[in-house]
């Protein structure tokens, strides 16, 4: 008789590290509960998560780009824009997510797990807790990178006290200390060396639907964004576009300073300038606007920008 093939575990399209940390966490999770799973990711890792899979020795999950005829978890997402393809023609079984509830639907009831906290891996952590298994040193390291990522290390304003809380546990089991870890992170985030502008822009891109207009948004998360910034008009020239491949109504691209903890929103024509008037209060200079304090596409780029669109229709 043939065996059943195992649930994939999978995250978003455009993988970022707490999306890989916590499906590979919860892959762990489940074969100590003895259910068949295989960890997978939905695209190529980008240089943060490559750097704390290495260093933390732990194999990349295999890449599975079209989910047709399987059974699947999703964890990190629930917007159907940032599922694998062939999400119709899968099963879908269980959701841990952190983000708003998207528009995924299923044929039948499944597990859905939404926490509105810091990141996936603070739900995993939990869940670990609850079904009283203890986290391994490799794990709570994964666990511990997907906390620091999100949140960029405690400062986002997504940050909860338990994504706090449960840093400080993971970093104790991990034996890592979380500030210098964090620092590596986010320096092998922001090396571009190896990076086209497609990448900058895209490796980090979601779209989004609200009243029928359709709206991308990429994020670039760096420690020196004036590296990027040399590349202003390449970004505007990419934007576009990206904008029409995809068929957006909207495109976005927020750069982000993790120190300074402001970013840099481009905006590549009238229109995404007029709703960004409308949106945020920062000034723009060559077709860049200012964001101070801004950092969350989360909870500080998406709410606003849907809120002005609805404002509009
Ligand atoms: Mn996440």
């Amino acid at each position: 008789m043939p065996t059943k093939s195992p649930t994939i575990i999978i995250g978003h399209k455009n993988p970022d590290t707490d999306s890989v940390a916590s499906v590979l966490a919860y892959s762990n999770l489940k074969a100590k509960l003895g259910e068949s799973v295989e960890p997978a990711v939905a695209g190529p890792l980008n240089n943060e998560t490559k750097f704390v899979l290495s260093y933390l020795n732990i194999e990349p999950p295999k890449l599975i780009e079209n989910l047709e005829q399987k059974q699947v978890i999703l964890l990190d997402h629930g917007d159907l824009s940032q599922i694998a393809t062939g999400i119709d023609a899968a099963e879908i079984m269980e959701i841990i997510d952190h983000h708003k509830i998207g528009d995924i639907q299923t044929e039948s009831p499944i597990l859905y797990r939404a926490e509105p906290v810091g990141s996936t891996c603070t739900i995993l952590a939990k869940l670990f807790k609850e079904e009283r298994q203890s986290i391994e040193k490799k794990i709570a390291g994964l666990l511990l990178a997907g906390i620091i990522s999100d949140t960029l290390f405690l400062s986002s304003p997504a940050t909860t006290e338990l994504d706090k809380k449960t840093l400080q546990e993971l970093a104790e089991i991990a034996e890592i200390e979380p500030k210098e870890f964090a620092q590596k992170m986010f320096e092998a985030k922001s090396d571009i060396s190896s990076l086209s502008v497609r990448d900058i822009i895209g490796g980090d891109y979601k779209e989004f639907e609200c009243h029928g207009i359709k709206f991308g948004v990429g994020v670039f998360e760096t420690l020196c964004p004036e590296k990027v910034r040399e590349f202003d008009s390449e970004i505007f020239k990419e934007l576009l576009e990206l904008k029409k491949e995809n068929a957006m109504g909207l495109i976005f691209f927020l750069l982000v300073d993790i120190l300074k903890q402001e970013s840099f929103m481009y905006l590549v024509t009238d229109e995404e300038a007029d709703l960004c008037k409308q949106s945020f209060s920062g000034e723009i200079k060559n077709k860049v606007m200012f964001l101070p304090g801004v950092v969350s596409r989360k909870k500080q780029v998406i709410p606003v920008l849907t809120n002005a669109l609805a404002r509009r229709s």
